[in-house]
């Protein structure tokens, strides 16, 4: 059933299931055969394909945030985004669009964007003050530590899973006193952006530490260099571990998981639910 805007926030808190955002990547990187016609066409396409197979939410982005990926322009990057955006209107399933600029975020609240996934975390000028005044926008608010450029070059921490925490902590205070509530916010520890492997796996271990900031815990680990870490797998071959490190991140609290496989993750999701729902009869 469609979902007017208001509604969007009030789906994610009440609802008892792990919800699974869809990716879906408008960039030449994944569309490496043709141009932006053509981009946009197969993005479409992948997004109907994705809410058939059971997203609850779709991520649409336009600017690759993998280390080493370059800069795109604002304009560049709402071409990408806001035609899929539009062609995806009238499916009903929420959309978020992947952006850490400010004009991006406008142009795409006013076209039915319910969330803005911010790896930046709101910290661009301009960002705080693009959400404020739209009451029913969801923001997730990532850490990073570096830019994409450069986040992979040496991360350091003395305690990755405090200092993580106390920047969401930080952003969380900032977002509120710019007027946007806390029911308006998700946090999201970045795997992967800025961090070794032993940083994403402590992370990963100690997610429900994160479930104190008082928001839900958006978590995105599918596909990443950390788990063909592990597993000596390329990035087109990392299905198996990225379900398993869905389900784990929601086992640890995750309310969202941000995965490429939505029919695998669904899959792997419904036996976490059926088993909590069974201890949850249990224990009545
Ligand atoms: C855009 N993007 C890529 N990886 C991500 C992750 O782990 N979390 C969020 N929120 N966005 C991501």
């Amino acid at each position: 059933m469609p979902l007017f805007p208001h509604d969007f926030i009030d789906f994610i808190a009440s609802s008892n299931q792990p919800l699974i955002m869809g990716i879906i990547n408008v960039t030449p990187d994944s569309f490496s055969d043709g141009g932006l016609f053509l981009s946009t066409r197969k993005a479409i396409a992948h997004a109907k394909n994705l809410i058939d197979e059971g997203a609850d939410i779709l991520d649409i982005g336009g600017e690759s945030t993998r280390p080493g990926s370059q800069y795109v322009n604002t304009d560049e990057e709402l071409m990408r985004v806001i035609p899929v955006l539009e062609a995806l209107a009238d499916t009903g399933i929420p959309i978020s669009i992947d952006t850490s600029k400010p004009e991006v975020m406008k142009h795409a609240i006013e076209a039915g964007a319910f969330m803005i996934n911010d790896v930046n975390a709101l910290c661009n000028p301009g960002a705080l003050e693009a959400i404020a005044p739209h009451r029913h926008v969801q923001v997730c608010l990532m850490h990073m530590q570096g830019t994409p450029q450069r986040m992979q070059t040496n991360p350091q921490y003395k305690d990755v899973v405090s200092e993580v925490k106390y920047f969401l902590q930080q952003r969380i205070q900032a977002a509120n006193a710019a007027g946007i509530a806390l029911n308006r916010l998700v946090v999201d520890p970045g795997f992967g952006f800025g961090k070794t492997l032993q940083h994403n796996l402590s992370l990963l271990n100690q997610l429900n530490e994160f479930t104190t900031l008082g928001t839900p815990i958006l978590a995105g680990l599918s596909r990443k260099s950390m788990l063909g870490a592990i597993t000596g797998n390329n990035i087109d071959q990392r299905l198996h571990e990225s379900v398993a490190a869905a389900l784990l991140a929601v086992i640890k609290g995750a309310k969202i998981v941000r995965v490429h496989d939505v029919k695998a993750s669904k899959a792997a999701l419904a036996i976490y639910n059926a088993l909590r729902d069974c201890d949850s009869q249990f224990d009545q």
